[in-house]
């Protein structure tokens, strides 16, 4: 069995260097949260195994040897017949902003049911990674992140959710209808700052919605607070950590790898503190190069950014 099993939609990702209205080269990449958290984790030396939906098609080929090339265990994937790979582009508007538009609804990734879920769970991991945006995506994706969710306790998988607000695939309200339930079966819930009342009360303060997970048997909740590092909050208090000092060129990715560091190091046994560094190193790789995962360290150099703590 895996160390990791995540399940989520893989896309390919068109990014341009400049206005997409100005037309220019777009060049391809493999994206998607669940994805990128599984390559953050196999660099690091871990067995990781993605599931999900991915086209008959020439880019659900293309996702699935980017997945195996890194080391990913893509043997759980189902490749759809009737639909395609869902894309995103990503346009580099200027220096500051990016833009993502989604071609993603009715993806083959979009029809991920139950039925894509039995052998993987089945099989077991020691933990199971769920992000908020797979339940954004059609009621059949909805049913299977919860079905996940509740076969992974059933079967003593622990479940760590990154709530991964998308405010281009639905509304804050229905995210908290849905993520708040589901985050009820986690272990380890990650979020930023802005996104922690969608597993709470709306517009309930940092305290409260952490109270509220804790008693509700949620053992540790990560808040995530960009370049100003992290809380991390536990039945025993809360501790902070700090962001590595680097340069920032692109955010997207950042959460996943910080989600994926703090796992690694949650397989690696390391205590709280051990597992947030790892978390914040992973993170600043990500921000510091281009690209969601390209970036990310193998397990030898993960000592790189040594010497780029703040302070
Ligand atoms: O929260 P992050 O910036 O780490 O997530 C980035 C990913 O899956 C990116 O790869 C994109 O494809 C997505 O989030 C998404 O669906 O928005
Ligand atoms: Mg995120």
């Amino acid at each position: 069995a895996p160390d990791l099993l995540t399940v989520g939609e893989a896309l390919v990702s068109l990014r341009s260097a400049g206005p997409l209205a100005a037309g220019g080269p777009l060049t391809m990449h493999l994206a998607g949260a669940e994805s990128n958290v599984a390559v953050a984790v196999a660099r690091l030396g871990h067995r990781a195994a993605w599931v999900g939906r991915v086209g008959a098609d020439e880019f659900g080929e293309y996702v699935l040897r980017q997945l195996r090339a890194e080391g990913v265990a893509v043997d759980g994937v189902t490749r759809d017949p009737d639909r395609p790979t869902g894309l995103m582009f990503l346009e580099r508007r200027t220096a500051d902003l990016t833009r993502v538009q989604y071609h993603r609804a009715g993806s083959a990734g979009s029809a991920l049911g139950v039925d894509d879920l039995r052998a993987p769970l089945a099989a077991g991991a020691r933990m199971l990674h769920l992000s908020g945006i797979t339940p954004a995506l059609s009621d059949t994706a909805r049913a299977a992140t919860r079905w996940a969710a509740e076969a992974a306790v059933a079967a003593g998988i622990p479940v760590c959710l990154d709530v991964n607000h998308r405010d281009r695939l639905w509304s804050r309200d229905t995210a908290r209808e849905v993520l708040t339930p589901l985050a009820g079966y986690a272990s380890t819930v990650v979020a930023s700052a802005d996104e922690l009342d969608l597993v709470g009360d709306p517009g309930a303060d940092e305290s409260t919605v952490v109270a509220d997970l804790l008693h509700r048997g949620v053992d540790t909740v990560l808040v995530k607070l960009g370049s100003d590092g992290a809380r991390a909050h536990t039945r025993e208090g809360v501790r902070r950590a700090e962001a590595l000092t680097v340069t920032a060129v692109d955010a997207v990715g950042a959460g996943d790898a910080f989600t994926a560091g703090y796992l690694s190091g949650w397989f690696d046994g390391l205590d709280l503190a051990g597992r947030l560094r790892r978390a914040a190193t992973l993170g600043a790789f990500a921000v510091s190069s281009p690209g969601d995962w390209e970036g990310l360290p193998r397990r030898v150099e993960l000592s790189l950014l040594d010497g780029h703590e703040a302070g």
